[in-house]
């Protein structure tokens, strides 16, 4: 047990912002609450966007490109299976974790595997422009293979950074820390995070959250909460019968400019002006869309 679990916080972060997801319809039918990324959150650097996504088949989201970041995929119910133009392929289940580099570029499907909801998070997290045009790169981590802490009613699945001692395989190019937390009700935790990142909470269950200062309104689910600076956040789960259970998630910002056009994300517009090109023309990473259609 490292020291430092030990001490508290010194400049614990509070909300800064709370916004409350609507359901609305992205991809080919499937729904989404979108939290970044949408009109009053365009972009939390270096965050751009939070997707919750609830799809049912034939619903899904077909052949699609992506250049410029990286797309967090963590399945809470359900299964998906992605199928990229280099030959990738694969299901994901409940607990397991895809982390995709896109960098200069992937053309791909992610459709529904099995019957019901297919239900996650889907997270993309933006690329320096030093790193947006690298190869492309699949981490993958099973649901057993999640590392997880456990101690006085509060659980930890750690899918980046480190939390309550346990640490995360997965390699950021941009700094990055993702928990996925449960308290039993009652239960509090302290969680360090580092100063000047940018950070967020997203409430995945239970309605008597709360963030950052005791005396806070509780924040119920559905909700995005952006933290304030600072070195950590504190949390109350103050239900006396409901468990709470939220993502911690928090970045090194980029601070560099950004321009967007759906899939694509790059710094300057003629940068997204040759992205287009090189997807129409299939060069320059996009190669091998010249002959590929997914399975799908
Ligand atoms: C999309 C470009 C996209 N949220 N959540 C434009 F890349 C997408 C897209 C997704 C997506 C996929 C999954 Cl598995 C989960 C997601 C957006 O693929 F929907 C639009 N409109
Ligand atoms: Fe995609």
């Amino acid at each position: 047990m490292s020291l430092r679990s030990f001490v508290a916080l010194e400049r614990p972060r509070l909300v800064d912002r709370k916004l409350l997801t609507r359901p609305q319809h992205e991809g080919f039918g499937a729904v989404v609450r979108r939290s970044i990324g949408r009109y009053e959150l365009k972009y939390f650097d270096p965050f751009l966007v939070l997707d919750e996504f609830f799809v049912t088949a034939p619903a899904g989201f077909p052949d699609h490109p992506h250049r410029g970041f990286e797309t967090v995929t963590y399945m809470l119910q359900g299964a998906m299976t992605h199928e990229d133009f280099q030959g990738h392929k694969g299901t994901i289940g409940a607990g397991d974790l895809q982390w995709m580099t896109a960098g200069k570029g992937i053309v791909h499907s992610e459709m529904p595997a099995s019957h019901g909801t297919q239900h996650g998070l889907q997270l993309w997290i933006n690329l320096s422009s030093k790193h947006k045009m690298i190869e492309p790169r699949y981490q993958e981590v099973h649901n057993n293979d999640v590392v997880e802490a456990k101690k006085d009613g509060v659980k930890v699945r750690v899918i980046a950074g480190e939390a309550m001692g346990a640490q995360s395989p997965i390699y950021t190019k941009t700094p990055t820390m993702y928990l996925d937390f449960t308290l039993d009700p009652g239960s509090h935790i302290e969680q360090p995070i580092p100063v000047g990142w940018n950070a967020f909470v997203y409430v995945l269950e239970g309605e008597d959250g709360v963030f950052g200062s005791m005396k806070s309104m509780p924040i119920a689910s559905h909700h995005i909460v952006l933290l304030g600076n600072g070195d950590g956040l504190e949390a109350w789960n103050k239900s006396s019968s409901e468990a709470l259970r939220f993502i911690l998630v928090g970045g090194e910002p980029l601070n560099e400019s950004v321009v967007q056009m759906g899939p694509f994300v790059m710094n300057t517009e003629e940068e997204i002006d040759q992205t287009i090109e090189d997807f129409e023309n299939c060069t320059n990473g996009f190669e091998r869309a010249k002959h590929w259609s997914s399975q799908a």
